[in-house]
């Protein structure tokens, strides 16, 4: 059965058909005693991170989803980090519980954490230095993730999208906050240089193998209470009976797959 993604959270994620049962699947657990260090997962450059945009701040129905909403044509987008081109930002949102150690997508070693930040991003067509677009070589789409734990200070950077959080408890329900970056929501730039690198899938039906995913090592720190209000404010639902929590899905089979390591 092909789940819509509209109704699939009614189902569990091992109900879950087409793409989802495939054997390229995200999220994994990544086990650093396999991970395979690889000289050519260099260094980001990030474009664009650092403009103070607008974004629209959407309930989902899954998660909290920020979309930029610029105009003038800003382009925010990655290259280098082992891409195989350059790539755009289209959305990004998050994944979380109230537990602290259950509410991240991947995991290390088999340790969670308490939140996950993905930035999507899309591949700039003509930009893979490969002419034949249409060989489809599964990574059309790039997302960065950033582990979330809890820390002893409130993050600056996050407050703007937690006080939004108030105003959009119900599915479809968008506001706007502005004047914020995407480097507001990061770790330093300089921390950014370890990562796992691996091919996968997008995490929600449907599932598509067309991730190419980039874990990053150092975590974002957020105090609890920013951490708990993701699941006290957002709604699954209308009437507002079952909070937004544990938009997780667990762990799928690593099959074959290797899991690569940037340079140390
Ligand atoms: O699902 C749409 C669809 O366009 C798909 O092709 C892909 C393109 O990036 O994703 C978009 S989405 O922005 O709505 N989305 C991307 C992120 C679906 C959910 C995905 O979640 S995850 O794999 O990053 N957790
Ligand atoms: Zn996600």
């Amino acid at each position: 059965v092909q789940v819509e993604p509209s109704n699939y959270t009614c189902l569990g994620p091992d109900k879950w058909g087409g793409n989802c049962q495939k054997s390229r699947q995200s999220p994994i657990d990544i086990v650093t005693s396999k991970v395979q260090v690889n000289k050519s997962l260099g260094p980001f450059s990030f474009s664009g991170y650092n403009e103070k945009l607008e974004w629209t701040v959407q309930n989902s129905g899954h998660s909290v989803v920020m979309l930029p909403t610029t105009t003038d044509g800003t382009e925010v987008a990655i290259a280098g980090g082992g891409l195989p081109a350059r790539y755009q930002v289209t959305q990004f949102h998050l994944h979380w519980s109230r537990l602290m150690d259950a509410g991240s997508e991947h995991s290390i070693n088999g340790e969670h954490f308490a939140m996950e930040l993905h930035i999507v991003h899309q591949k700039e067509e003509g930009t893979s230095g490969n002419q034949n677009d249409a060989q489809d070589s599964g990574d059309d789409t790039a997302v960065l993730a950033f582990l979330v734990k809890p820390g002893p200070k409130v993050n600056d950077g996050f407050r703007p999208l937690v006080e939004a959080l108030s105003k959009i408890p119900r599915p479809e329900m968008n506001t706007t906050i502005g004047g914020i970056s995407l480097l507001d929501f990061l770790p330093n730039e300089e921390k950014l240089r370890h990562y796992f690198r691996y091919l996968g899938s997008l995490t929600t039906p449907t599932c598509d193998e067309t991730v190419i995913w980039t874990v990053f090592e150092e975590p974002i720190e957020l105090h609890r209470d920013q951490i708990l209000e993701f699941s006290d404010k957002l709604y699954y639902d209308e009437k507002q009976r079952q909070n937004m929590t544990d938009n997780v899905r667990p762990a799928q089979d690593q099959g074959q797959r290797t899991v690569y390591k940037s340079q140390a």
